[in-house]
């Protein structure tokens, strides 16, 4: 499965953003990560619409569009959701989980669900034909700048082994605390799109090119 690189537009330079996204998209970035918070779902507030219409306009990388929000149903439509974007919703959020999976994809876009660190894989077991991807949370969702929940190595794999049985093409994303140390162990366990956000490709000492370059050589399989 090809390794896929997902930088974490939260912990980009805001004041230069048109520069970090001119970066990322000579360092071949595959997805644009935007973190949407609503304050309820999570204790924060980050990214939202306006954001992602500006990033449209100057970023032609398709978006990996994580809705950290109570009944992402509700709010879907002002995203915009394009063919070839990830609309990732928590299972944690919503009633009718198949149902707005269906609809994600009736939009043209993959759909995909996250996993908090406390929720079992196995919510997941009847609705494994209806995603592209998972997203396996490895710290709890809110903020940067986390460290790992260690039970979410094994959960990686323990994931990678229900899709492998279920539907082998689906993807399995990790995020928070991706640092260059643990995402080469989240490879290892199975995850294959990684979020980088200040662990990584954010991290102050790297220019962007260096850090990609960097990450992606840690995640190579062994
Ligand atoms: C956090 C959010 C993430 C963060 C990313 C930050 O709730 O979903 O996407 O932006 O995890 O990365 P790091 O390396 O600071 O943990
Ligand atoms: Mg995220």
């Amino acid at each position: 499965m090809d390794i896929k690189l997902a930088p974490s537009l939260m912990c980009a330079d805001l004041t230069h953003l048109a520069a970090d996204l001119e970066a990322l998209e000579a360092a071949k970035a595959d997805y644009l990560h935007l973190d949407i918070m609503d304050g309820q779902f999570v204790p924060n507030f980050t990214l939202g619409p306006d954001f992602l219409k500006a990033v449209r306009s100057i970023s032609s990388l398709p978006v990996d569009i994580h809705l950290m929000v109570e009944r992402p149903e509700l709010h879907l439509q002002l995203f915009d959701p394009q063919p070839g974007d990830i609309v990732c919703v928590h299972q944690e959020a919503t009633y009718h989980l198949q149902r707005l999976l269906q609809t994600i994809r009736d939009l043209g876009a993959k759909p995909a669900v996250a996993l908090n660190p406390a929720t079992p894989i196995h919510m997941l077991e009847h609705v494994l034909e209806d995603l592209d991807m998972v997203l396996i949370m490895t710290v709890n969702p809110g903020y940067a700048g986390q460290k790992l929940v260690p039970a979410s190595l094994p959960k990686i794999r323990a994931m990678r082994q229900l899709l492998d049985g279920a539907n082998p093409d689906a993807e399995i994303e990790v995020d928070g605390n991706v640092s260059f140390a643990n995402a080469s162990r989240m490879g290892e366990a199975g995850a294959n799109i990684f979020v980088g956000g200040s662990s990584s490709i954010f991290h102050p000492g790297f220019t962007i090119d260096e850090a990609m370059a960097k990450l992606r050589g840690c995640v190579i399989f062994p």
